[in-house]
């Protein structure tokens, strides 16, 4: 059998492959594993990113964002801007499993995780609802992306958004993803990032290998980011050379559109167990790894728009 290898981002990354590789080690499915993973984040409130806990939009409500993709069979599903529902990822795989949609938004998405047996509760923790009200903002408007919360690692630049994205391979060579998040702080009702949107938070195809991202949402839908390494790596580069060919298109068309610095990362595996990662400059992006005895903690490649 060929070894398990499992990749998430950020620090609470550990999180994640520690246990998707529970499962993995026990032969379980790459999907499985990835979701159980995203969802041990989900549960955590002392991430504000992710799941319970998550840092609400301007109205001080949480809408979280997920999707989850089969890399055998190319099966999707997604959620977005959901509301009470503490495990989106795992609402997004019910969407691919049991409706014959890929993507379930708003008051839809909620409506179907109560058809389908989810709890509905609050996902405000008492941090996070006096984090809101300490911020509030007086009007209803996007915050600016930079806020006063700490990276996940502790340094700089601050961030207030950070996305679970998991990818795993498991021991019969196939490949699954999940990407879940809460979003930008603060956002405004209704907006929807990258991560719930198969291509560009998340994408997995067996036939070429697996891709998420994180950062500012809007610069990786621009870009189609997750898409963009899964096609570098069918077309010859390994995983490490496709996130760096992503990140240099976010970098210059941040530098086009005058908008620099835009702060994105990916990560990438493939069937092989190759995988990768590089972010923005200054993005301070690190990620997990978990293969069989073995959990680290790695930094990626940073490239500014003069890095060749
Ligand atoms: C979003 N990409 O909603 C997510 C947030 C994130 O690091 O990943 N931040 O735009």
């Amino acid at each position: 059998m060929p070894e398990y290898t499992v990749i998430a981002t950020w620090r609470f990354g550990q999180t994640a492959v520690k246990a998707a590789a529970e499962l993995l080690h026990d032969g379980k499915p790459a999907l499985d594993a990835a979701i159980a993973g995203a969802q041990a984040v989900e549960d955590d409130p002392d991430v504000h990113t992710v799941g319970y806990g998550g840092l609400p939009n301007a109205l001080g409500t949480v809408q979280l964002d997920a999707c989850v993709m089969d890399g055998h069979t190319l099966a999707c599903g997604a959620v977005a801007a959901v509301e009470n529902v503490r495990h989106p990822a795992a609402l997004a795989r019910r969407v691919m499993e049991k409706t014959p949609h890929v993507l379930l938004a708003g008051e839809g998405a909620r409506l179907f995780a109560l058809q389908q047996g989810f709890p509905l509760e609050n996902l405000l923790t008492p941090e996070t609802l006096a984090e809101w009200q300490k911020d509030r903002p007086q009007a209803p408007a996007p915050r600016k992306p930079e806020h006063k919360a700490q990276a996940p690692d502790g340094g700089e630049p601050p961030f207030s958004h950070d996305t679970v994205a998991v990818l795993a391979l498991d021991h019969n060579g196939m490949l699954g993803g999940v990407c879940s998040t809460s979003g930008l702080a603060y956002k405004l009702p209704g907006r929807v990032g990258d991560s719930p949107l198969i291509g560009h938070g998340l994408y997995v195809d067996n036939t070429a290998g697996a891709a998420g991202a994180t950062g500012h949402g809007e610069e990786v839908v621009r870009i189609g980011g997750s898409l963009l390494v899964v096609e570098a790596m069918r077309a010859g580069r390994s995983p490490q050379e496709a996130c760096e060919s992503a990140v240099r298109r976010v970098n210059a068309v941040a530098v086009r559109r005058g908008v620099h610095p835009a702060r994105v990362a990916f990560l990438a595996l493939d069937r092989k167990g190759r995988f990768g990662a590089a972010c923005t400059a200054r993005t301070g992006f690190s990620y997990a790894l978990a293969r069989p005895g073995k959990v680290e903690l790695l930094k990626a490649r940073e490239l500014g728009p003069e890095t060749k």
